[in-house]
């Protein structure tokens, strides 16, 4: 077996030893425990990365920023939150739309250009994430990259495509997830100019996604090329194949902490919580009734669904005899009743 250090590892890599690189994630402070099963996951597998975690922040603790250095000792903390937010896009802006679906820290990533300032090459990850693999293949981009959307994207936002169409440049770059985004320093996109791209798609649209629209608006519009991720460096938890990717997006309302089916499905995410000495998740549990998370509650739950899956056929039939024989005649028998009792009025 070849054993190589850091440094050969990173030269196989054909990483410049002296680019500085951060992983970027944002967090609202009771959801610390989902950045820390984060890190836990990646450095299981990153060992060759030698950045920073740059983590925005709302308030979290000083107890809880030496619990996730723990983790991770080059760790960088950035104030973040609806104060900022409210004064990065300004006074007219009505965020309410976005904030009913999303937490506002989605709006972090629009720090990216910023954040450059600081670093040659920097990585966005949401905090839905688990890392099952080694990343250092994502960083082989020269400006920006992300995983494309499928073609149907498009037509999806087709109202959106055609109010912004002088925007899209040649038309041929695809719409990203917003999950996974490489930045390099130097680009053409500015912090200044994402918040003024979301808050036109806010007032000229109906659209939520405005994050991941002004990201591929000034992409595009200023022809900035992007490398294409590959889908498993950010594979839907839905997507088949997600049990071998290098990073499974918990896309939806169904997160790792709190969705038993994906607690039974990717039991390592609670192997990382482990690992996260603060506060755990203690909110409601989604869908706990259908698929319980531990073996025992799960495969009585599935025996309960496999027998009502048996019966069910039979109440159908029981369900189109009655309706045959009892509800329509009676229907027609009010029918007729009802049609009496006007005639008398
Ligand atoms: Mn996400």
């Amino acid at each position: 077996m070849l054993h190589l250090d850091i440094a050969q590892r990173r030269r196989v890599a054909g990483q410049n030893p002296k680019e500085r690189r951060a992983i970027v994630c944002a967090v609202t402070n009771d959801h610390a425990f989902a950045l820390g099963s984060l890190i836990a996951g990646f450095r299981r597998y990153n060992s060759d990365f030698s950045g920073a975690f740059v983590a925005f922040h709302d308030g979290l603790s000083l107890v809880q920023q030496d619990q996730l250095r723990a983790l991770w000792p080059n760790m960088e903390f950035r104030p973040y939150g609806a104060d900022i937010i409210a004064r990065r896009f300004g006074k007219k802006a009505d965020l309410s739309r976005v904030q009913a679906q999303f937490s506002p820290m989605i709006f972090a990533k629009f720090e990216l250009p910023d954040v450059l300032s600081d670093y040659d090459k920097c990585l966005w990850l949401d905090v839905d994430m688990l890392v099952q693999g080694n990343l250092a293949e994502i960083w082989n981009f020269d400006r920006l990259a992300w995983r494309p959307l499928p073609e149907g994207a498009f037509a999806r936002r087709a109202e959106v495509m055609e109010e912004f169409a002088d925007l899209r440049g040649d038309g041929s770059l695809p719409l990203l997830n917003g999950g996974v985004i490489g930045m390099a320093r130097g680009g053409r996109i500015t912090t200044a100019d994402l918040y003024a791209m979301a808050a036109r798609l806010l007032a000229q649209t109906n659209t939520t996604s405005v994050d991941e629209l002004a990201m591929y608006f000034l992409a595009a519009s200023n022809g900035v090329p992007v490398h294409l991720l590959d889908l498993r460096f950010n594979h839907p938890v839905v997507a088949p194949g997600a049990r071998n990717a290098v990073i499974v997006h918990a896309i939806g309302p169904d997160k790792f902490w709190n969705a038993s089916p994906l607690q039974l499905a990717f039991p390592e995410w609670a192997r990382n919580q482990l690992e996260w000495q603060g506060e755990r998740y203690a909110g409601p549990q989604r869908l706990a009734h259908v698929q319980a998370a531990t073996p025992d509650l799960a495969l009585k739950a599935a025996r309960n669904r496999d027998y009502w899956q048996q019966i069910m056929p039979i109440f159908g039939r029981i369900f189109r005899f009655a309706c045959r024989w009892i509800c329509k005649p009676m229907a027609r028998a009010c029918g007729s009743f009802i049609q009496q009792r006007h005639s008398y009025a």
